[in-house]
């Protein structure tokens, strides 16, 4: 049997639960997962390899109108996303009223001249009996190549999905080695899981306002050493970040430690900043900083 492999675009609104679904299917944590819209930023691919097959997903920030150059930048990275890929699946969250952020959604996809799948997330909320309806609904918005519902928490769906999905796969060469699950290195997934860390204890527009960058990363045989800086836009959100006596920086610290440990299988040893960059997300200079591809290229240069 010939090999098949190809690209897979998991696009949709903020919060629909695109990032579980990447990870769920990887198998690993290639992607943050929070409850606040917008966490994703930058797309990442988690790779799944089943048999004579490899998907390559690529995870995306969720679609929505920008304000700042932040949000212009993610906007543009799932312009991205979707070129050269085989597959697009849009994500809806089936336990919220269908309404114009989906119609939106739909809409940035039309384009897409390959088949299209659209998963309704989140079954596990809803009772059965709204599946059917909303499914008809769905399917007079767009000619969709399957309407699949899923549960990216339970993985209700996941392996019917990946069925259809590696159907649609072209014939090819595997685009990774099979033991790798994702293009992003360890220092910058490192970097999204303090930000994750962030995101679980702040509110209002702190998690918004954070970035997070890695300065250093060292590699041992048993112990990784990160040096990291955590950027807000305001002195008050960095009061925040730092906490009463620095104790919430302290357990941000310690829930990223513990995270990353696990996660690289030795010791972790952290230290954490703060700092203030006024305005970075208005700013498109910091915010292509920010961007890991572009850290790469800089570190691969020095
Ligand atoms: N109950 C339930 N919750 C889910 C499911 N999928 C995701 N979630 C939750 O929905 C929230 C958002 O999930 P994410 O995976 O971060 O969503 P996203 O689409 O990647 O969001 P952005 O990166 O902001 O665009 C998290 O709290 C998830 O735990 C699901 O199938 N069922
Ligand atoms: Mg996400």
């Amino acid at each position: 049997m010939p090999f098949q492999s190809g690209l897979v675009a998991i696009v949709g609104r903020p919060n629909v639960g695109k990032s579980t679904l990447v990870n769920h299917l990887v198998g690993h944590k290639v992607a943050i997962v929070s409850p606040r819209p917008q966490t994703t930023r930058n797309r990442i691919q988690g790779i799944v390899n089943r048999g004579q097959a490899q998907a390559v997903l690529i995870d995306t920030p969720g679609l929505h109108k920008p304000h700042t150059a932040l949000g212009r930048q993610m906007m543009e990275e799932v312009q991205q996303a979707l070129d050269g890929i085989d597959v697009v699946a849009l994500l809806l969250d089936a336990s919220e009223e269908f309404g114009p952020g989906d119609r939106f959604a739909i809409q940035r996809v039309r384009q897409f001249r390959g088949p299209v799948f659209l998963l309704l997330n989140k079954i596990d909320l809803i009772p059965k009996g709204r599946l059917l309806p909303l499914i008809a609904a769905c399917s007079r918005e767009a000619d969709f190549a399957e309407i699949i519902p899923v549960s990216a928490l339970t993985g209700d769906g996941l392996p019917l999905l990946l069925e259809k999905l590696i159907e649609r796969l072209p014939e090819g060469e595997p685009y990774f080695p099979a033991d790798q699950y994702t293009d992003q290195p360890e220092r910058f997934l490192a970097g999204e899981i303090i930000r994750e860390k962030v995101l679980d204890n702040t509110y209002h527009e702190v998690p918004h306002a954070v970035a997070v960058l890695v300065e250093s990363f060292e590699e041992t045989p048993n112990l990784i050493r990160v040096r990291a800086t955590i950027h807000v836009e305001r002195e008050s959100q960095k009061g925040i970040v730092i906490g009463k006596g620095g104790e919430m920086l302290k357990k941000i610290g310690t829930a990223a430690r513990q995270e990353l440990e696990t996660l690289f299988g030795v010791k972790v040893f952290l230290e954490l900043y703060v700092n203030v960059q006024l305005d970075w997300r208005d700013n498109p200079a910091l915010v292509r900083q920010l961007d890991w591809r572009r850290q790469l290229e800089q570190l691969s240069r020095e």
